[in-house]
């Protein structure tokens, strides 16, 4: 366990990863991204915004999991076929990957005048994407499938919101990636705590040999505005809805430059992080909703931080 002050996440020392400069088409910001090992590379899916402040997602490649290049065209534009078009129109944001035995799945929000929702496509190559279905109703985000089946179902974390029960992570079941239900409740903003105004799913979940590691946003909301930071949770590894625990500390917050200022101000977003053979993990970010950055931890580390010192869960 590392040391008082010390951050269980070290972040790369050349941060920012990937900026708008490094976009061979015209971008305002280059952040959230999804990432996942392919063929022996990295390759990560990130949300650009446009200048008229929709979003699309690019793709970049590399074979360090830090240096990337990003590919000559964007890799999601919002739909022009029904059903997708009429609620892609207002753009795509946030995609997450999961191999599921070589099936590459991405979910990403899509925005229309009816709403956020999740849109679910896959792919075999990253070149070709086949759209599947849109898997919520209006006032979703954040929806991440597990890598695997559990006991014969799809399985998925998501973020709905409703005034009552605001920004919370909920888990939800499927047959066959269309269909989704048996929803619970899983984990909820804890009151005056740094995720007290939302939590939300954030990495594709982690298998460890204790438990799945969950890497989830919070949000905070202070007089100068809200404050995105990461937490870690652990889920049972066979009923996944079992929380073995919540880390009560955050895990990482905005304070590079690149974090604290931007397009939104103090945020750090999780949509993705890759776990080396070795036990380390790549966890990447987006900064500021503007840059992309990485940091490593020691697995073992962020779940123990979930055992011993866990928060309430719901
Ligand atoms: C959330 C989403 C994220 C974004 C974050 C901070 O609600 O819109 O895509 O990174 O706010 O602006």
């Amino acid at each position: 366990m590392a040391g008082y002050n010390e951050s269980l996440i070290k972040r790369y020392s050349h941060n920012p990863i990937l900026t708008k400069n490094d976009v061979p088409y015209p971008v305002q910001t280059v952040h959230n991204a999804g990432v996942v090992k392919y063929d022996g590379k990295y390759i990560m899916l990130f949300r650009s915004h446009l200048q008229n402040g929709r979003s699309i997602i690019g793709l970049a490649e590399s074979t360090d999991g830090f240096k990337f290049e990003v590919r000559a065209e964007p890799f999601i534009t919002p739909a022009k076929e029904e059903p997708f078009a009429a609620h892609e129109e207002f753009g795509v944001e946030d995609p997450r990957l999961s191999n599921i035995d070589g099936d590459y799945l991405i979910t990403y929000s899509v925005y229309s005048r009816h709403g956020v929702r999740v849109a679910l496509a896959r792919t075999a190559d990253f070149m070709q994407l086949e759209r599947i279905a849109l898997i919520t109703q209006a006032d979703y985000r954040n929806v991440v499938i597990f890598p695997s089946k559990i006991d014969g179902c799809y399985v998925r974390l998501d973020r709905p919101h409703s005034e009552i029960s605001p920004w919370s992570i909920w888990i939800s079941y499927s047959p066959d990636l269309i269909h989704w239900g048996d929803s619970l409740v899983v984990i909820k903003p804890q009151a005056y705590h740094w995720d007290e105004l939302k939590v939300g799913p954030g990495a594709t979940p982690i298998r460890t040999d204790k438990g799945w590691l969950n890497i989830f946003h919070g949000v905070f909301k202070t007089m100068d505005g809200a404050v995105y930071r990461l937490g870690v949770a652990l889920h049972d590894l066979d009923d996944p809805s079992r929380i073995l625990g919540v880390a009560d500390d955050w895990i990482l917050q905005p304070e590079d430059a690149w974090e604290v200022t931007g397009y939104v101000h103090n945020v750090v977003f999780c949509c993705g992080a890759v776990a080396e053979p070795g036990g380390e993990l790549k966890i990447y970010w987006g900064g500021a909703d503007t840059v992309v950055c990485v940091g490593t931890a020691v697995i073992s580390e962020l779940v123990d931080l979930c055992l011993c010192k866990s928060r309430p869960t719901i």
